[in-house]
């Protein structure tokens, strides 16, 4: 026999010997798996405020907890991760307002443009009373519990080619990607243009080979998917000051402890801070940086953007769903 074989040998005894005196088999198996399901890319603070979260959980709850992180949509596609959370096949995700409106339909009114003013805004609305109630109402017709509200930046139009865009009517035509559901579609239609349904992860092909002739998502996403690169021009319409909640399957929630739930809860709460200073940050540089990548940045007449997608949200089938007096607590939220 070989040294080194004798050496193997004595460290495989000794590991084993440990393993049972630490009973692994038994600590594997009692470790909660939480898979994450998001389409979000790696270099997204929203994908990497995720191993915020884990690194929280291995802290307050060191072994207990076996996070697996799922970016790129590669283990659900985007906008299927509520009903797989529902059905107990995904623990955790990032849900959008749009996503919780075809389940929850006054949930529309954060599917509008220019209601929420500003992320300040949004954060109080969230983490407040009416937060409290429309959370309660998605966890009961949802069977998945938002834990934590994330800002995903204002909304602005990006275009493969460059354009004068002053009001609605300048989008006519244009093929402006969004997301795919009626209510992501809705918005796109309401901004003048003509709205086409693909995934995130088919955009900057989409872009690139110009089977659409832009899209709508906000600046830190631009970044991150690297759309500036296929593309002319930003539009700041700020039509949508975006959230996305952090959720967990009610199936897996209620299986926690007490201590285990406010556990996931304050990881899930370091998360969105994380994500939500970053982006933040970022945010406030990117016109800057995608000037420097040679596109045009341009400020529409805003009050006409604002007049037009307001009426015709009001106009719409959603506004007749939306709680009497929603509108006005949301507005007088500051
Ligand atoms: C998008 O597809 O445009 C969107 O911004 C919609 C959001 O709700 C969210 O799904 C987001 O993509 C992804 O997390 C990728 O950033």
């Amino acid at each position: 026999m070989t040294k080194n074989t004798d050496i193997s040998r004595r460290t495989l005894l000794g590991a084993t010997a440990a393993l049972g005196s630490i009973g692994l088999p038994a600590l594997a198996q009692s470790k909660t798996v939480l898979r994450i399901s998001t389409p979000a890319v790696p270099d997204d603070w929203h994908a990497k405020m995720w191993t915020v979260f884990k690194d929280a959980l291995e802290k307050s709850a060191p072994g207990e907890f076996d996070v697996q992180i799922n970016l790129n949509a590669s283990l659900f596609k985007q906008g299927t991760e509520p009903a797989a959370m529902a059905r107990g096949n995904l623990e955790l995700s990032s849900i959008s307002a749009f996503d919780i409106a075809k389940l929850v339909p006054e949930f529309s009114i954060f599917t509008a443009g220019y209601i929420v003013r500003d992320p300040e805004q949004q954060q109080k609305i969230f983490n407040g009373p009416i937060g409290a109630e429309l959370f309660k109402t998605v966890s009961e017709k949802m069977d998945v519990t938002p834990l934590a509200t994330v800002y995903l930046g204002t909304r602005q139009i990006n275009l493969r080619e460059a354009k004068a865009v002053k009001t609605p009517a300048d989008l006519k035509g244009i093929k402006l990607r969004m997301p795919g559901s009626k209510e992501w579609l809705f918005l796109g239609n309401a901004l003048g243009a003509t709205a086409t349904p693909l995934a995130f992860g088919e955009v900057y092909l989409g872009l690139k080979t110009g089977t659409i002739d832009g899209q709508d998502n906000p600046l830190p996403s631009v970044r991150a998917a690297k759309f500036y690169e296929v593309t002319k021009q930003i539009v700041l319409t700020s039509h949508l000051v975006d959230g996305i909640f952090i959720a967990i399957s009610n199936k897996s929630f209620n299986a926690l402890s007490p201590a285990q739930k406010q556990k996931v809860s304050a990881a899930a709460q370091a998360a969105a801070a994380f994500n939500n200073e970053n982006r933040l940050k970022e945010e406030a540089q990117l016109v800057e940086f995608f000037k420097k990548e040679g596109l045009q940045v341009s400020t529409p007449d805003l009050d006409a953007f604002r007049k037009s997608v307001q009426a015709t949200y009001q106009n719409s089938e959603y506004a007749k769903v939306w709680p009497q007096g929603l509108l006005e607590r949301i507005n007088a939220t500051r």
